[in-house]
């Protein structure tokens, strides 16, 4: 069975891999990148969330990717035009060189990068769609972004395929669905060597990974029935504001 990443990259011309500005090196899928590459498609990364990291630091990061890439906000309404731009780019030299009179965008990534929030960015549509839908309960379809070119309306999920693609910085751990303790403690680890806000936000210290989730939970009276700390629910808030980029970092 072909499985629906497939789909869209075979029937896309131009591919955007959406990645976390926050994680990059995490949440782009090289493996995914070289198949991409090897059927000849037009590549391209955009690195969403920039409103939460320090620009400068972005760029200088994008530019060793060895990909095109450009960075975006949904949150600040930034990037679309760089973005339009490269698709532009990409749908000039296809259509060039294959006399194509009709050009396919498709938008991939890793859960909770902001396929969704890019879709709708370059669309300049409001409508939000649920990144909670398991994809493709719907069929997809094709958005006009200009009369030649055609996006897709729902973005393709790299799924964790082993436990190990199941990673904190990857925004694919799902507090809804798995316990998140050990997660949580692995997010804080990074959080040690890498600038962030963490502190901040939680308003704890962060320099006992354990502590700062005991701390957390009592502070936000997350309590079990025997007046202890309830980590785990800690540990899921947690998880759930890296998931909305509430918490920043940046991993470089
Ligand atoms: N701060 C900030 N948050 C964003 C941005 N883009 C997406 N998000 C948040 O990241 C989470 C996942 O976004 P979504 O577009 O649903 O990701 P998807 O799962 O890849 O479709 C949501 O909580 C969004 O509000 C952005 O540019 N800046
Ligand atoms: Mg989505």
């Amino acid at each position: 069975m072909v499985s629906i990443i497939d789909k869209i990259i075979n029937q896309s011309d131009i591919i955007i891999e959406v990645v976390d500005a926050r994680a990059i090196d995490f949440t782009r899928n090289k493996r995914i990148e070289e198949k991409i590459k090897r059927k000849g498609k037009f590549l391209f990364v955009v690195a969403m969330k920039v409103d939460v990291v320090d620009e400068k630091k972005l760029k200088e990061k994008l530019s060793k990717l060895g990909v095109p890439a450009v960075y975006a906000s949904f949150k600040n309404k930034k990037g679309y035009r760089e973005v339009r731009k490269l698709i532009n780019i990409g749908a000039y030299k296809i259509k060039k060189e294959r006399n194509k009179d009709k050009i396919f965008v498709g938008v991939i990534g890793y859960t909770n990068t902001g396929k969704s929030s890019l879709i709708n960015l370059i669309t300049f549509s409001s409508k939000t769609r649920a990144s909670s839908l398991p994809a493709f309960t719907k069929k997809y379809q094709w958005i006009k972004l200009k009369k030649d070119i055609m996006l897709i309306d729902t973005a393709g999920v790299i799924e964790a395929k082993n436990p190990k693609e199941l990673h904190v910085l990857k925004g694919n751990v799902n507090p809804e669905k798995v316990e998140c303790y050990d997660h949580a403690l692995e997010l804080l680890r990074y959080a040690k060597r890498y600038e962030n806000n963490f502190e901040k936000v939680l308003d704890i210290s962060i320099e006992d990974e354990e502590r700062a989730i005991e701390q957390y939970a009592l502070k936000r009276k997350f309590l079990l029935k025997d007046g202890k700390p309830d980590v785990e629910r800690a540990a899921k808030e947690i998880i759930r504001k890296w998931n909305n980029a509430e918490l920043s970092m940046f991993v470089d």
